[in-house]
């Protein structure tokens, strides 16, 4: 089952049909004491609806924090040292990697959430951004692991490579933050061999594509909700962002008019357009 949240309602979608969902707070169903079992009595007591439109999605988020989990892939930690090298930081991120205890950053507010067609900003005061495709996990206020949606972690690497303390400004701006199209229902781990695809297209043209699995995900994921949820409370749930596999080379850096596309094939694509300035 998958979860949509559109400018409407919120619709369960099974076996290739829609329903609309009677509760039309997100954050009551993000706070449903079972999830899956009330969805599935929806989808068993509710017609199916010919009225859901695609055109109407929105970003899976009522008020829940978005949070995201860094250094969690090889291809991340060694892209970072690289950009970190000249101010001497390269090496925290070499131990982020190996330690116990993962990276966690406050990603975004719900307002600066952006939803599947919107548009994604880069700063006007970066020289080298980049989209971060991440799989990202709905979890419940009692931190139960509820479903999967795609992420987009955008970043601006000139900032947070000048000095890793300026990582808040790299990564939480306006529209720094995308995330949908959906919540694929599914509190077990998904397979390893699930693969995560980033296409980036300028003019038409395909700027530049690739692909990683979650084989390449160092940590296990209810290991990052685990250490998000110590200490701290959730009343809405949260979102967490799992950490990008996928960099762009070195000379590559986004720019106004791109089109970014990430897909995660048993959730669906998430696909925005970049924007800068107002
Ligand atoms: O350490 C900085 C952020 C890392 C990150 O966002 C990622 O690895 O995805
Ligand atoms: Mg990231």
């Amino acid at each position: 089952m998958k979860l949509y949240r559109t400018s409407s309602r919120n619709y369960v979608e099974d076996s290739g049909r829609y329903y609309q969902v009677p509760e039309s707070s997100w954050d009551a169903l993000v706070g449903q004491e079972d999830l899956q079992a009330y969805l599935r009595s929806v989808v068993q007591s509710v017609k199916s609806a010919t009225n859901f439109s695609s055109t109407q999605i929105e970003a899976p988020i009522g008020s829940q924090e978005v949070w995201a989990a860094g250094v969690t892939y090889y291809r991340s930690r060694s892209a970072r040292m690289a950009e970190a090298k000249d101010a001497g930081a390269g090496d925290f991120y070499d131990r982020v990697y190996t330690a116990k205890r993962p990276e966690l950053f406050f990603k975004a507010a719900p307002s600066r959430v952006i939803g599947p067609g919107g548009s994604v900003r880069i700063r006007c005061d970066a020289k080298w951004s980049v989209p971060e495709p991440e799989l990202t996990v709905l979890i419940n206020p009692r931190g139960r692991i509820l479903g999967y949606t795609v992420g987009n972690d955008m970043s601006s690497r000139d900032i947070e490579g000048e000095n890793p303390l300026y990582l808040p400004q790299a990564k939480v701006y306006d529209g720094s933050c995308a995330l949908g199209p959906c919540v694929l229902l599914d509190s077990e781990p998904l397979p390893v061999t699930t693969t995560i695809r980033l296409e980036i297209e300028r003019s038409g043209a395909k700027a530049f594509s690739n692909s990683t699995t979650l084989a390449e995900l160092k940590r296990p994921i209810p290991e990052l909700v685990e250490y998000l949820f110590r200490e701290t409370s959730f009343p809405a749930g949260a979102l967490l962002m799992t950490g990008t596999g996928i960099v762009p080379p070195d000379d590559f850096t986004l720019a106004a008019g791109d089109r970014v596309r990430i897909t995660i094939d048993p959730i669906g694509t998430l696909e925005n357009v970049v924007a800068q300035g107002r």
